[in-house]
């Protein structure tokens, strides 16, 4: 059938305003429609998933028109397109966003009453997309907010995982991993497109030939064959018509597959090869601050890059401009070094398949991409054995090479006398069994480097890429992180969202550093009052959730204390458990001291393979034990781990909290986000100097800040003066007696083995000095505690927080990238 103009756009016939309007009655028709159409149900036997299902297709339809519409404003403008190439995303339910990007919240909510229904039950039911595993993953997609929010072209560029991240049961107080099956029921968000297709060739050997016009070629003639397919999942501005484009890559196998040359007539060993291709976008590694050295995860980086890049290519034939300029239509970003394989796959791509000379290509390829690292950490800085790489991408070791020989080649008239300095700065680590070192392909092939937070950034120039910085100090930039208020703010606390608006107008919701009103209401006693009843709200129904789940009652009165990241050795949970411990003493020796009632709430993942961060999730749950049966502790204190946390749980959890805990060892953490979330939603942070914790105590001032311990200069010259925890745990009273509970099996039924890992590590090793900052910090919670006896004090510090975390909004953040390092422009898309 013809599509019928309208003024809006292209919009397909059917019944007026079907799958446009948004009005609650046209809305209410459309959910009907779809329940009956696409689940083939009416409201009567309808389940949870079926209405869900006729909800989200409902909003699908919406978004759609203006995504096709944004599509045809690009093809039309022929705009530079920001690339977000990322091995992971964590955006979160989607339903609920969509909801409020498009405005139809209410009018949502009023068409579902109307048929008794009730809009949160139905926005319960979601299975969210796991596939990232914590602050990189979740950066991406609060980037990909901003970018459709501030109407900039923009592809993210990732792999459809058909297992995100692991779900995590407590058993027992320990983890136990279960599968994630977010694709059971179905996805109604995604599009799969099998026409947008790419063919992946990985293993064999190259030959090098000189064809009939002189020139060298080189044929990959390679072992597997794979082909990935598009899946593209909208992402809406908030409060634009911009619908941009989150395309992930499923592994499948390849037609054209010639199972007679490589199985000889084996029909079904044939096959199962093909069920061995899925395997690729089978499951997302469950590492944070990853290992690598594994064969499938480099097939994965090099699979989700190779699609993407022809993907690019391919919208870049549509242009119709020279293959030299493919860096005037594309920025491409790598998110940390999982996507740097991309380097060399786009010198190939240039070079051997479409005839470019090598310093053509090599200037196109370092004006296209730039580089983000998200880590300081050793063993998190990818570098792959270089048989391995060899064995899986020939023709991109040789490509590694030549760039590496032509940089070294510079670096040596640069530095004719430190052939130290060259090995440093080479690609190739020369360590048996020889590495492929991916931050410096990164570095040396991408026009920009940036850190995350300033002090990162800093650190970043100074130790792990010093040799890189000075040569190219310009190279270096620093972009401190964001989070999108739309979703931390707007979605998960609707409660404080409706009283700064009320205070302010709407205008924060996209220019969060309006949020600076909010400091003439500071010390307004009715301001302050309606501010305490909104975190209460929260509170309660963090309490509610938690009662339902476990059991577990909790005073919303109570004092929130919580720490919600990835389980991790740096994050320091464990000094947590040592100041909880230590109440826990102050209070068995004297039951009537009077200390404010504190609930102390964990949550977080462990990587399943970090058997240390699983003991640390044990060491919660045993002394949550302990302490929630014992009587002296009613009231007073109680700790509470929060299972499964991922996006969801954490929109209900950021809200709640009064305290939030920022505590890694100054120097590891790079910026940190939920430090963000949390002072967004008006708690205090308790933190060290690391990360983006320094500029948001800058932000919102030193004395809204709960500042205690080591920063990372001092924290670098303590491990060089001969560190030595056990003098310390010998010198403090408390700190020994809280070791020696912990070692002495209290929490563990009396086994005094169960922790000792654990202990012997804080004893004799502490590589995050725990021991070295734990006065500090347990004399900054006694602040804490005053703090928080003084309610007016207290609200006033919250509110200052507020009002003055303007600039961590992921909108300012992604304002700097597109200014300093992509290079484009908004491109307004038309209602
Ligand atoms: C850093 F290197 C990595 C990684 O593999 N995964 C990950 O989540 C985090 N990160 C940092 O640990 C955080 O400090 C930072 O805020 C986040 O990336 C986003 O930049």
């Amino acid at each position: 059938m013809p599509a019928r103009k309208q003024s809006s756009g292209t919009v397909p016939p059917g019944p007026e305003h079907t799958r446009t309007g948004l009005s609650a009655e046209t809305l209410r028709q459309a959910f009907l429609d779809n329940l009956f159409y696409i689940q083939g149900r009416f409201p009567e036997i309808a389940t949870d998933d079926d209405r869900y299902q006729a909800l989200s297709y409902t909003v699908r339809d919406r978004l759609l028109h203006r995504w096709v519409r944004t599509i045809q404003a690009y093809k039309e403008r022929d705009p530079r397109t920001v690339c977000y190439l990322s091995a992971e995303y964590l955006p979160g339910p989607h339903l609920a966003n969509n909801l409020l990007s498009l405005g139809i919240v209410d009018a949502t909510r009023e068409a579902l009453r109307g048929l008794g229904l009730d809009l949160d039950a139905i926005l319960d039911h979601e299975e969210e997309p796991g596939l990232g595993n914590g602050g990189l993953g979740r950066l991406a997609a609060c980037f990909m907010d901003s970018l459709a929010t501030l109407e900039i072209p923009a592809i993210g560029y990732g792999i459809r995982y058909e297992y995100g991240i692991f779900d995590q049961k407590i058993q027992d107080g320990w983890q136990v991993e279960t599968s994630d099956t977010w694709l059971h029921y179905g996805n109604p968000w995604e599009v799969r497109r099998p026409g947008i297709c790419y063919d992946v060739r990985i293993g064999g050997r190259t030959e090098h030939v000189t064809d009939e016009h002189g020139r060298l070629r080189v044929h990959w003639r390679h072992a597997d064959l794979f082909r990935g397919v598009a899946y593209d999942t909208p992402v809406a501005g908030y409060g634009v018509e911009t619908v941009n484009l989150l395309r992930l890559w499923r592994a499948e196998a390849a037609e054209d597959f010639d199972f007679t040359v490589f199985n000889q007539g084996d029909y079904v060993g044939a096959v199962m090869r093909k069920v061995r291709s899925e395997t690729i976008s089978k499951v997302l590694y469950p590492n944070d601050e990853a290992d690598s050295g594994k064969r499938l995860r480099l097939l994965q980086q090099y699979f989700f890059v190779s699609c993407s890049l022809q993907d690019m290519l391919r919208i870049f034939a549509t242009t119709g401009r020279p293959l030299a300029e493919f860096h005037a239509k594309f920025a491409a970003q790598l998110n940390d070094t999982h996507p740097t394989i991309a380097v060399a796959e786009l010198m190939r791509l240039l070079v051997d398949e479409h005839g470019l000379d090598w310093d053509e290509a090599w200037q196109a390829t370092r004006h296209t991409f730039a580089y983000t690292n998200h880590t300081l950490l050793p063993e998190a800085l990818e570098k792959w054995p270089l048989p391995l790489f060899a064995d899986v991408l020939p023709r991109h070791l040789e490509i590694v090479y030549e760039i590496n020989r032509r940089f070294l080649d510079d670096m040596r008239l640069r530095y004719p006398d430190d052939p130290a300095r060259i090995a440093r700065l080479s690609i190739i680590d020369e360590t048996p069994p020889k590495y492929v070192r991916m931050a410096h392909l990164a570095s040396v092939g991408g026009h920009a480097i940036n850190g995350v937070a300033a002090l990162h950034t800093r650190l970043l120039g100074t130790t792990v890429l010093k040799d890189f910085h000075d040569i190219w100090p310009d190279k270096f930039q620093n972009k401190t992180n964001g989070v999108t208020p739309r979703r931390f703010l707007m979605l998960a606390n609707p409660g404080l969202a409706d009283l700064l608006t009320e205070a302010l107008g709407d205008g924060w919701t996209r220019d969060l550093e309006r949020l600076r009103g909010l400091e003439g209401l500071a010390d307004d006693p009715a301001f302050q009052d309606r501010w305490r009843q909104a975190k209460l709200i929260r509170k309660a129904a963090l309490a509610e959730r938690l009662r339902a789940g476990q059991g577990n009652a909790i005073d919303p009165a109570s004092l929130f204390d919580i720490q919600a990241k990835r389980i991790h050795e740096y994050k320091r949970q464990h000094l947590n458990l040592l100041h909880v411990v230590t109440l826990y003493n102050r209070l068995k020796h004297a039951p009537d001291a009077d200390v404010p009632a504190r609930t102390v709430l964990f949550g977080g993942k462990a990587a399943p393979g970090y058997a240390m961060a699983k003991l640390i999730i044990k060491l919660i749950n045993a002394v949550a034990e302990v302490v929630n049966r014992d009587p002296d502790m009613r009231d007073r204190l109680k700790v509470v781990f929060v299972p499964d946390y991922n996006v969801k749980v954490a929109q209900s959890v950021y809200p709640a909290a009064d305290l939030s805990e920022q505590i890694s060892t100054a120097g590891m953490e790079a910026s940190g986000t939920g430090n963000m979330k949390f002072s967004l939603n008006g708690a205090l942070t308790i933190g060290t100097l690391d990360g983006a914790n320094v500029e948001i105590r800058e932000a919102v001032g030193p004395d809204n800040f709960f500042l205690f311990g080591l920063d990372a200069d001092e924290a670098v010259r303590t491990r060089a003066a001969g560190y030595r925890p056990y003098a310390l745990y010998e010198r403090d009273p408390e700190l020994r007696a809280a070791v020696d509970l912990i070692a002495g099996g209290h929490f563990a039924h009396g086994d005094a083995g169960l922790f000792r890992p654990l202990v012997d590590h804080l004893l004799g090793r502490d590589d995050y000095l725990l021991l070295a900052d734990y006065r500090a910090y347990v004399d900054c919670q006694d602040r804490v505690a005053d703090a928080w006896r003084d309610p007016a004090r207290w609200t006033r510090m919250a509110i200052l927080n507020v009002a003055r975390m303007g600039r961590f909004s992921s909108d300012r953040a992604i304002a700097e990238y597109c200014r300093d390092i992509w290079n484009v422009a908004p491109a307004r898309v038309d209602g």
